[in-house]
């Protein structure tokens, strides 16, 4: 038993990560649906020992669904996550379609589980939530539990962000650039307009008329609506790097209250979702293949900012997998509160 789930977008490395994280944690449901667009319509899927066809997603195919996890980008989210809800589905959203309107909420259930008390329902069953960004999940789940104690008026964030946040097929333009270049061929530029392998660069999203992409906007709105503070100063740089699946962000912190960096430690020790690797003798700290297909958020190179007066600044790194936390699980995690 259980609900009746659709996953939108089955064959991206999102949707593909839905079912490993459902399979991980025996959610549990009636049925599933795989629906993604006509390209992967027809293509078979095996899940939990059973075959599954993947369906062309119509406004027919989500018909009858409890709980719909939507990660076909923002156009999809729009036009379907709507019809979604009008036929009684919770619809999780991966996208950024609806992350900032005031009437839905945005949510990391470690970080702001009270947001969920602000679902709409409609016709007294079908809702929507969003699913923050993967840079600003990742970034605020060592955040928080500081911002917590100690209040954060201002945060910098710099981003090494994964081939994965631009989906499967930028992570096979890493590998395939990788391999060109060891064979010293050109490189084949298709997702991206650059060399990839063994370089890096700004952040692919927009840039917009004041200088910041939208990657970087999205940690400064985010964290704004999640932390529920329109006055916390957030201003990030974010960059992608030829790593395949896990973000790194390297984030400075300035406090209302003191906070010194053994008590941070003490806390993030014991913050859900975190592991604190912070060994400065062996010089081992978190890296994105160590938290790769892993739930937790790594955090390490935890100081005190010196070049702040008293306690009142902390540097930390922090890893995350970004189809993991940033996304997938995340969404899961939202689905698990709703049953
Ligand atoms: C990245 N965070 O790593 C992006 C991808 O708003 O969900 C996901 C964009 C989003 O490139």
């Amino acid at each position: 038993d259980g609900p009746s789930i659709a996953i939108v977008g089955a064959s991206g490395a999102v949707g593909q990560e839905f079912l490993s994280v459902l399979s991980d944690r025996s959610f549990p449901y009636r049925s599933i649906r795989m629906l993604a667009s006509e390209r992967s319509a027809g293509k078979h899927i095996t899940f939990e020992d059973k075959d599954y066809v993947i369906e062309k997603l119509s406004e027919d195919s989500l018909k009858d669904i409890d709980i719909a996890l939507f990660s076909a980008g923002g156009s999809i989210s729009k036009k379907f996550g709507p019809i979604a809800v009008e036929n009684g589905a919770i619809v999780v959203d991966n996208s950024s379609a609806f992350r900032m309107d005031d009437e839905i909420p945005l949510v990391i259930p470690e970080v702001n589980p009270e947001a969920m008390k602000h679902i709409k329902l409609k016709f007294g069953k079908g809702a929507l939530i969003a699913n923050p960004n993967c840079s600003t999940i990742i970034c605020l789940m060592a955040a928080t539990p500081l911002h917590r104690l100690a209040k954060v008026l201002r945060m910098v964030v710099s981003t090494y962000q994964a081939a994965s946040g631009a989906g499967a097929a930028a992570m096979e333009e890493l590998e395939q650039q990788t391999r060109e270049v060891l064979e010293g061929k050109q490189p084949t530029c298709k997702i991206f307009k650059q060399q990839y392998a063994f370089n890096l660069f700004s952040h692919n999203a927009p840039v917009l008329s004041n200088g910041y992409n939208e990657e970087e906007m999205k940690l400064v709105k985010e964290t704004r609506k999640i932390w529920n503070d329109m006055n916390v100063k957030v201003t990030a740089t974010c960059i992608r790097v030829p790593v395949m699946r896990a973000h790194a962000e390297s984030v400075n912190l300035q406090f209302e209250k003191p906070l010194d960096e053994d008590t941070a430690r003490d806390i993030l020790k014991n913050a859900p979702g975190v592991v604190v690797v912070d060994d400065r003798t062996s010089n081992h700290f978190p890296t994105p293949l160590d938290v790769s297909n892993k739930d937790d958020v790594a955090v390490g190179r935890i100081r005190r900012d010196a070049s702040q007066d008293g306690n009142y600044g902390l540097d930390i790194f922090v890893c995350g997998d970004q189809i993991r936390k940033g996304a997938a699980l995340n969404a899961i995690q939202i689905a698990e509160m709703l049953l």
